[in-house]
């Protein structure tokens, strides 16, 4: 009878043991897709500000946070990478760019941006994520683009991780 019970006893503990592992590689897949997603966020916006350099589709001037872009001489008018903590969007909105301030704005059933049927839909963000884009001059033709993505980690908590990359003047591709 007393090893019958001692025999239960270890089986329970054995299995508690089974399950907290459980939970914790559960909660460790959740928070490392998490980290992945993250990564994926910063990387893929530090390659698009490139490729619009590249492309030229802004000029260098352009390339900055919202309140420092010079528009001067340049094709088409930009208002900015937003600044501050702003949600990731699935789309760009009508500038074509991410992390604007219209990147949540939805051309509405009609299809076209700018008319009147455009709303801001909640549904395009990418939950879980927020995104801070910052741009600053470390000199007249060499500016840092440090992108900070905030993302949901165990227990609830908010982690962050930062990307950095310098970007010159220099397109590599020609029109
Ligand atoms: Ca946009």
């Amino acid at each position: 009878m007393v090893e019958t019970v001692i025999a239960i006893f270890v089986l329970t503990i054995g299995l508690i043991g089974t399950a907290a592992a459980l939970t914790f590689a559960l909660e460790f897949g959740a928070l490392s897709k998490n980290v992945t997603g993250a990564k994926t966020v910063i990387v893929s916006t530090i390659e698009e500000i490139e490729t619009l350099r590249n492309a030229r589709r802004l000029e260098f001037s352009q390339i900055a946070n919202t309140g420092s872009v010079d528009n001067t001489g340049a094709a088409t008018v930009f208002s900015g990478f937003s600044t501050g903590y702003q949600p990731v969007s699935l789309s760009p909105g009508e500038d074509g760019v991410n992390g604007t301030g219209d990147d949540l704005i939805d051309p509405g059933p009609d299809a076209t941006f700018g008319t009147g049927d455009d709303f801001s839909n909640p549904g395009l963000i990418r939950s879980g994520f927020t995104r801070r884009i910052a741009i600053s001059n470390i000199s007249p033709t060499i500016r840092k683009i440090e992108v900070n993505v905030r993302y949901s980690a165990a227990a609830g908590k908010i982690a962050e991780i930062r990307g950095v990359a310098y970007l010159n003047d220099e397109a590599r591709i020609t029109r």
